[in-house]
């Protein structure tokens, strides 16, 4: 772990860059990581809060697939206490889910949060009034989505909703370089190097999969939500929200 817990993981040349894992030395700077990645991860996780107080149901279940830290767990259980609802957090990174066992622990809160070390694809939903997705779905295999999506669906009360946060690709490919170049100036303007930016471009690419914003919407009308829409875009990251 470095004195900073900055993120500099990329910051040296590697020679050949691995597949990007999510294992300790990344879990140890988890938080720099992504809050100076990713453009607008802290209105995505705010408004996760305000989405938790309109639509988490009484008596029901609340889903963080992908949850890394727990941080869409610590907004969303911020703004749900006295209602009997229970969070269910899932990570398969074990180092992830140590550390967002001690990050929970340090933010106390009366609402009952079960952490599950688990594929999200094999989670069982059920009962549930929110699913929340931040910045996890662009992991899953390409055919893994609809039978993902599916389920979710079929495990949400009517009403519920289901939250999902992407980075998205754009066609044609020359509107994907322009706001794949604005997401980069972003990085370099929170300090990151051209080489830390293209190593971890190398890391991801292979890793991450993004679809464009059309693919997303059809896909989710297609397992059944009866509306889904952007709530927030910023560059080619996107939050969407889809009501049951
Ligand atoms: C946040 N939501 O801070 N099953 C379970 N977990 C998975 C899977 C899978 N199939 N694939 C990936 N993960 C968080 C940020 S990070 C996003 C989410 C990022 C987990 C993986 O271990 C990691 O913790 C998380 O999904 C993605 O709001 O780093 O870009």
């Amino acid at each position: 772990m470095n004195d900073s817990n900055q993120d500099n993981l990329f910051a040296h040349p590697l020679g050949v860059v691995p597949d990007f894992v999510f294992d300790q030395a990344v879990v140890d700077v988890f938080p720099d990581m992504i809050k100076r990645s990713v453009p607008g991860y802290e209105t995505i996780l705010a408004h996760c809060g305000e989405l938790a107080s309109r639509y988490v149901q009484a008596d029901s279940h609340c889903y963080d697939l992908g949850c890394s830290l727990g941080a869409s767990t610590v907004a969303m259980r911020s703004r749900i206490e006295g209602r009997n609802a229970k969070i269910i957090a899932v990570d398969n990174s074990s180092a992830m889910l140590d550390k967002c066992a001690t990050v929970l622990a340090s933010v106390p809160s009366a609402v009952n949060t079960d952490l599950v070390n688990q594929d999200i694809c094999d989670t069982v939903i059920n009962n549930a009034s929110m699913v929340v997705m931040n910045f996890t779905l662009q992991f899953v295999p390409m055919a893994q989505r609809v039978p993902l999506l599916k389920k979710i669906y079929a495990g949400l009360n009517p009403g519920g909703c289901l939250v999902i946060s992407e980075k998205l690709y754009f066609e044609p490919p020359s509107l994907n370089t322009l706001l794949g170049d604005l997401h980069h100036q972003f990085k370099r303007a929170q300090g990151y190097s051209d080489l830390e930016i293209s190593q971890k471009r190398d890391s991801i690419e292979n890793v991450l999969i993004p679809e464009t914003l059309d693919a997303h919407i059809q896909r989710l009308r297609a397992c059944g939500f009866q509306s889904a829409s952007p709530w927030f875009q910023c560059f080619n990251f996107c939050s969407l929200v889809a009501i049951k």
